[in-house]
């Protein structure tokens, strides 16, 4: 029986959480983890499979023999920018240990604004015992712009809330209990919508779809009168200078953000100190490192057994 085909592991995760994963993880092959200074200028060439997240530019000329290459995580704009990418299949990261993960960034982040938790928070570093008028989950509606893996799972959690959920994708998807939208219905979910979430891979069609000229198309006569703009999918899709601008103005009440057009952010970031910004550090969903390698593992298992490869990404569409 030929040898089985090394993996390489290039991942930009913790490298203990990638060091503890890979004990065991894929039986009977070797694995070349970039990160560790021993493999430096290994010869690549040969090896079938490679699991990359955020990998240096010189990955593919390094390794120009792969048939699969795998992203480590459920989004792909970070491979599809790497020079050089093969023709050959883009498996993404699809798993329950991710969707959990997001639906519990989404619905925390929606359950704080409805709570109104930074104003609570002013009002105890005050000292000030007082309540204020609070709305039920049932007057807000949320909108969700991408409505795949992750936004159909968030709805249904948000649903259970008691929020309005309603979502927005290319195509129309139908989702039990929830209304949904296709591309051409954006100015009618965006009327609806109190609460807006972003789900969307960053694509050239999603680059800088969150702006002035949208948020000012969301409704305003929710419960807090301004909507909110809550953000975990890639910061590419919205326009910060907006974003900022339309919190001074008013037209936003508003935003939680995982993602930046630059990570990290920069410490100069006004985002950082605004009363009414919730920033967490693109970790709404990490991966899980050992779940990730179970998928990489299984997927590989298919493929060698002649079996189509599972969440195949189309290049195209860029996503
Ligand atoms: P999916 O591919 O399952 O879903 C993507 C959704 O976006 C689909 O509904 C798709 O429409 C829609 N979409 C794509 N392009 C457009 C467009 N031009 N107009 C309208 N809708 C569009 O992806 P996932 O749900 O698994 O992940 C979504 C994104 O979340 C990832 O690409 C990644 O960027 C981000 N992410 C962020 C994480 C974080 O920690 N912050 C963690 C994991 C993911 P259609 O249904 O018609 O195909
Ligand atoms: C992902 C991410 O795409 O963590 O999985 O951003």
């Amino acid at each position: 029986m030929p040898a089985k085909s090394p993996v390489i592991v290039d991942l930009k995760f913790i490298p203990d959480e990638v060091d503890t994963a890979l004990e065991g993880a894929f039986p009977g092959r070797e694995v070349i983890n970039l990160a560790d200074p021993t493999h430096r200028g290994r010869d690549l060439s040969g090896i079938d499979y490679a699991v990359v997240w955020k990998s240096a530019p010189d990955l593919f000329s390094r390794a120009p023999d792969l048939k699969v290459v795998f992203s480590g995580g459920a989004g792909v704009d970070h491979v599809l920018k790497l020079p050089g990418l093969p023709e050959v299949p883009l498996v993404r990261f699809v798993d329950r240990t991710l969707t959990t993960r997001m639906s519990e960034w989404v619905v925390m982040q929606c359950l704080l604004h409805l709570r109104q938790q930074r104003a609570y928070e002013a009002l105890a570093k005050k000292r000030e015992w007082r309540d204020l008028s609070q709305p039920e989950a049932a007057d807000v509606t949320v909108g969700i712009m991408g409505m795949g893996v992750l936004g159909q799972d968030a709805a249904r959690k948000l649903a259970v809330m008691g929020f309005k959920v309603i979502g927005w994708s290319r195509s129309k998807r139908t989702v039990e209990g929830i209304e949904t939208y296709d591309a051409a219905g954006l100015d009618a979910f965006l009327g609806r919508t109190d609460f807006l979430v972003g789900l969307l891979p960053l694509t050239p069609d999603t680059q800088g779809i969150f702006n002035a000229a949208l948020f000012k198309k969301l409704r305003r006569k929710g419960p807090f009168g301004a909507p909110v703009f809550i953000n975990a999918g890639r910061g590419g899709s919205q326009v910060e200078a907006d974003i900022l601008e339309c919190l001074d103005s008013g037209v936003l009440d508003a935003v939680s953000l995982d993602v930046f057009e630059e990570e990290p952010l920069s410490r100069d970031s006004r985002f950082w100190d605004m009363p009414n910004v919730y920033v967490t550090p693109h970790v709404a969903a990490s991966s899980d490192v050992k779940a990730l390698f179970a998928h990489v593992n299984e997927q590989i298992d298919r493929f060698e057994s002649g079996l189509p490869l599972e969440h195949v990404v189309d290049k195209v569409a860029g996503y």
